[in-house]
């Protein structure tokens, strides 16, 4: 009984915070304003360059951002500013470093991280007062260099299995004759790699359309393959590897799946998969947890996450990390600095960052946030939102070159897109992004 009252005395709360999530700022300012207005009052204003454009992320952010002003007015102002996307972000900010004009805090990537930490503008978190402690270690482990915790992990995402429910539900006898087995909620989900493609198949024979989207140029599609077939980008003498076989095997899987198979729908124009939904009949895609919130509030059908698909039965599939951290610059004064690590400290408390998590779809940081009673609670209530936690164990991060960005976008992702519109075959263009590498890394091209 008594647990009962809690419960839903613990309910009340979270719905409390995510309306107020929701709602935001004072009546007839947008939370923007109200920003404006706390950082016109305050002494001390730190800019916060972010890659958020739209949607629940820069919402969440900015309103967390007005709870930490609000409870610091008069005193510290920190003053979210959207960049654009997040390689605008990073370009932005090697211009304001050569420019000597960095904001006091930004979000960076681990590999932009490497870029700045070259430019020597990069604080010691933990020598200004950020404490990591109780955040996942995989986590923390990527944005420490020999040691130095230079970037706090902030927004990080995982790729998972999206599904569509209500067609994997319309067309269950057949997916029970391919041998899809169901899931405890009744639902014909794929659980390896070959029952992905048995369903894929099925249902795109049943709507007469490719049912897997994907976008060729988001590498982190053909990570998931990739990484799921036991891929690595890594030789054994620790040599940076694009061609190797498990490569080559993972990009004739995916080439395969538009191709020969015609299960998968590439989209290539530079639209986010959930941008997509009225122009044809979605069954799956591997995608960020940060599209969540974009895929709930674009979808007209039941809209289901699911661990990745394994390479072998009782296994979850490979996937990859993504989202970012939160950096401090060395450019800003002590002061600003110190101000930053409140706002870090602030933002990273299980507390509020089980109310970012269950707003946005990133992971938590650290199991304090996943046993918050509020995140629990939600789980309960959407349980699909499991998949998350239980991909986490299953993730990998991409390297952290400072030249990755540069490869992972103009070398390595144009080379996926060549291969899946057939102007190459995969060996070729994975030897072609091998050799653009091999020649950046020496320096013989920028
Ligand atoms: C995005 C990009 C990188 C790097 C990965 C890197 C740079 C990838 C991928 C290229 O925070 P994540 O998980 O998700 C983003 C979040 C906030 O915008 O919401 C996602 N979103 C946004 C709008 C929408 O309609 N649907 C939707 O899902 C958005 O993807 O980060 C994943 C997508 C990409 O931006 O095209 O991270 N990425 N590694 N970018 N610059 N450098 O090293």
């Amino acid at each position: 009984m008594i647990e009962v009252f809690t419960k839903k005395v613990l309910l009340a709360c979270v719905t409390f915070l995510l309306v107020l999530l929701a709602s935001g700022a004072a009546l007839g300012q947008t939370v923007e304003e109200e920003i404006q207005t706390l950082c016109n009052e305050s002494p001390q204003v730190l800019e916060f360059w972010h890659g958020f454009r739209s949607g629940a992320p820069r919402e969440a952010l900015e309103n967390l951002t007005l709870e930490f002003d609000r409870a610091n007015r008069g005193q510290i102002c920190v003053k979210p500013i959207s960049q654009g996307s997040y390689r605008d972000l990073s370009t932005k900010i090697l211009a304001a470093s050569a420019a000597g004009e960095l904001p006091v805090l930004a979000q960076g990537f681990e590999n932009n991280i490497a870029t700045y930490l070259a430019a020597g503008v990069v604080s010691d978190l933990e020598s200004i007062g950020v404490s990591a402690e109780g955040l996942y270690d995989n986590f923390v482990e990527a944005v420490r260099w020999d040691g130095t915790l230079y970037g706090i992990p902030f927004n990080k995402s995982v790729h998972v299995l999206y599904y569509n429910r209500d067609l994997l539900l319309e067309s269950a006898d057949a997916l029970a004759e391919a041998g899809i087995p169901e899931n405890e909620d009744g639902v014909r989900v794929p659980t390896t790699v070959d029952e992905f493609i048995a369903a894929s198949s099925v249902l795109t024979a049943t709507y007469g359309e490719p049912v897997y989207w994907f976008r060729p140029s988001d590498l982190a599609t053909y990570e998931d393959w990739f990484w799921t077939l036991g891929g690595s980008y890594f030789d054994d003498a620790g040599n940076l590897t694009l061609n190797s076989e498990t490569g080559v095997e993972a990009l004739e899987l995916l080439v395969s799946f538009v191709h020969e198979l015609g299960i998968a729908r590439p989209i290539t124009d530079g639209s986010f998969i959930n941008e997509n939904f009225a122009t044809g009949v979605f069954g799956f895609a591997t995608d960020t947890t940060a599209g969540y919130r974009f895929y709930l509030r674009a979808a007209e059908f039941d809209v289901g996450l699911a661990t990745m698909p394994g390479r072998n039965p009782g296994t979850i599939g490979a996937s990859v990390f993504q989202g970012t951290n939160i950096l401090v610059f060395n450019t800003a004064s002590s002061e600003d600095q110190n101000a930053a690590a409140e706002y870090i400290n602030f933002l990273i408390a299980p507390q509020i960052n089980a109310v970012f998590a269950t707003a946005t779809g990133y992971a938590p940081l650290g199991n304090a946030a996943a046993m918050e009673p509020g995140f629990e609670l939600y789980l309960d209530d959407n349980p699909d939102f499991s998949a998350i936690i239980d991909q986490l164990p299953a993730a990998r991060f991409e390297p952290n070159l400072p030249e990755w960005e540069q490869i992972r976008f103009d070398i390595l992702g144009q080379a996926i897109v060549k291969a899946v519109l057939q102007e190459a075959t995969p060996q070729e263009a994975l030897d072609e992004a091998q050799a653009a590498t091999e020649a950046l890394l020496a320096g013989e091209t920028r």
